[in-house]
């Protein structure tokens, strides 16, 4: 059976391709899903791919991979910025986050630049709209690999 990662993503993702595509891109999430499945597959990784608006969904979810998952690929939404909780349960689990942003965070309202994530994570991708699903996939299968 192939190794799975989980992909999960925060707040308003939903919502992806519907508004302001000028900041996140045209694509929806169901199209980046799909993206990552094709990756997934040449990869020979098996993909669960999911979105909530609620953090403390987000916390069960990881802990879930902590047990099912090799990896995780986080688009924490603004939880990213804000959550004592996701660093926490990032700590807690024994397996590799990448944490990614369509949007540079970096080149956007202070508030943004701050990431509860980055330090527990493996690394972080942003910046590169939908692609930087395709770029924390690949980094976090190349981890994975090894
Ligand atoms: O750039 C990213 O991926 C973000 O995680 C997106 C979050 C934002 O709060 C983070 O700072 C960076 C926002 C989620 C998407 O929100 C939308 C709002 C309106 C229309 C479409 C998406």
């Amino acid at each position: 059976m192939a190794p799975k990662v989980f992909i999960l993503n925060g707040p308003n993702l939903n919502a992806l391709g519907k508004r302001e595509p000028g900041i996140y891109g045209g694509k929806t999430l169901k199209d980046i899903e799909a993206d990552c499945q094709t990756l997934a597959e040449t990869r020979g990784y098996e993909i669960d791919f999911r979105q909530t608006n609620h953090e403390g969904v987000l916390v069960d979810w990881l802990h879930e991979a902590g047990d099912a998952a090799v990896g995780i690929a986080l688009n924490p939404g603004a939880y990213g910025h804000t959550s004592i909780a996701l660093q926490d349960a990032i700590r807690a689990i024994g397996v590799p986050v990448v944490e990614l942003h369509l949007s540079n965070i970096h080149a956007r309202e202070a508030f943004r630049h701050v990431s509860m994530v980055a330090p527990v994570a493996a690394g972080m991708i942003c910046g590169f709209g939908a692609n930087s699903y395709q770029l924390a996939l690949r980094a976090l299968f190349d981890i994975c690999d090894n």
